[in-house]
């Protein structure tokens, strides 16, 4: 834990202030070191109150994400969320984490950024990502998954992300089978599971998470604004995104830890309560190929198993659902 981390949970956890011989005992460091922390703080945007009678008090934390007080925030040791970095822009927090999966960084780490200049879908669609308007962020994860069986990632994602925003905000979020997270028709969130694997060994999985936020409709480039929302929009006011992003990462460390103790079955039935696309007849292309039928259920892997016209169960790993009405 850093400095930073400790003074932010010592301010978090005493909200009517804290003196300054207090915090310099609780973190080991002389009162004049104490004081140029909080000047740090200040300049970072937060408002830190001192007065000789209740010592420091936090009042407001700016609308920007920073790691030390997430880490403060989550407090505790978690699989998800042991390393938490934030840069203010880049192309896509998938291509950093990659490259932190190449590179042999343990699972857990989760990078977030403020922007994306070329934030991206699946099939190298483009993701919207302006600047903290939402939550753009990547975890690495090194789950002992067959590659086939990599849906389920996308799966635990979906849950997660939809459970954080329920208890953060009270939105219920529809799920669309893969990765669309939908609030009223309208999509709000994605999901972008990419991996490195052996033919029968995941080696590592880039789970990406994008969320609009604060967005108004002007934020939307023009095509998007019938088909996107944000939880803004949807509620008529702003939410705070150090809330969403440690809801986010409180859910999808408890989801993984069950994946990984054979728990897949529950995250399984939470999605299916979930999904607009169960029960519906679909049409799901997949490159020139297309599959028309009744979505019936999930299967162990995660994929979605289709009934089809011709009465044959298909197992569809991906591509893209049209949900006929
Ligand atoms: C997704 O792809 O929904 C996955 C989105 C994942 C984004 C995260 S952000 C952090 C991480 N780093 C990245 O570079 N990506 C991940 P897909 O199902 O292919 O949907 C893409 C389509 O959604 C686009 O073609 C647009 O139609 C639409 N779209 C783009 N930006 C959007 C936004 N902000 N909100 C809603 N819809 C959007």
């Amino acid at each position: 834990m850093t400095l930073d981390t400790h003074l932010l949970s010592a301010l978090r956890e005493t909200p009517t202030g804290i003196s300054g011989t207090d915090l310099s005992g609780r973190l080991g460091i002389s009162r004049a070191a104490v004081w140029a922390r909080i000047e740090e703080l200040r300049r970072l945007g937060y408002e830190i109150e001192a007065t000789p009678h209740s010592g420091y008090r936090l009042v407001s934390a700016p609308d920007r994400l920073y790691a030390d007080d997430l880490q403060a925030r989550l407090g505790g040791a978690r699989v998800v969320g042991r390393v938490i970095q934030v840069f203010e822009q880049t192309a896509s927090t998938n291509d950093l984490v990659d490259r932190l999966g190449r590179d042999g960084s343990g699972e857990g780490v989760v990078v977030f950024a403020e922007a994306q200049t070329r934030g991206r879908g699946r099939l190298g669609r483009a993701w919207s990502s302006p600047v903290r308007a939402g939550l753009w962020f990547s975890i690495l994860l090194r789950p002992e998954l067959a590659p086939r069986a990599v849906t389920q990632v996308t799966v635990l994602g979906a849950v997660a992300i939809r459970r954080a925003i329920k208890k953060v905000t009270g939105v219920e979020v529809e799920i669309k089978w893969p990765n669309d997270l939908l609030i009223r028709g309208k999509k709000c969130g994605g999901i972008l599971t990419e991996l490195s694997a052996e033919p029968e060994r995941v080696k590592y999985v880039v789970l990406g998470v994008g969320v609009n936020i604060n967005q108004s409709l002007g934020d939307f480039p023009e095509e998007l604004r019938s088909v996107a929302t944000s939880l803004r929009l949807e509620t008529g006011r702003a939410w705070d995104r150090g809330d969403l992003a440690v809801g986010a990462i409180g859910a999808l460390d408890e989801s993984y830890c069950r994946l990984r103790s054979g728990g897949f079955g529950a995250l399984a039935e939470e999605w299916e309560a979930a999904c607009t696309t169960l029960g519906r007849h679909v049409v799901i292309r997949i490159g020139d190929r297309r599959v028309g039928g009744r979505a019936e259920a999930l299967d162990g892997d995660g994929a979605l198993l289709v009934r089809t016209d011709h009465g044959h169960l298909e197992h569809v790993t991906g591509g893209d659902v049209t949900v006929q009405p």
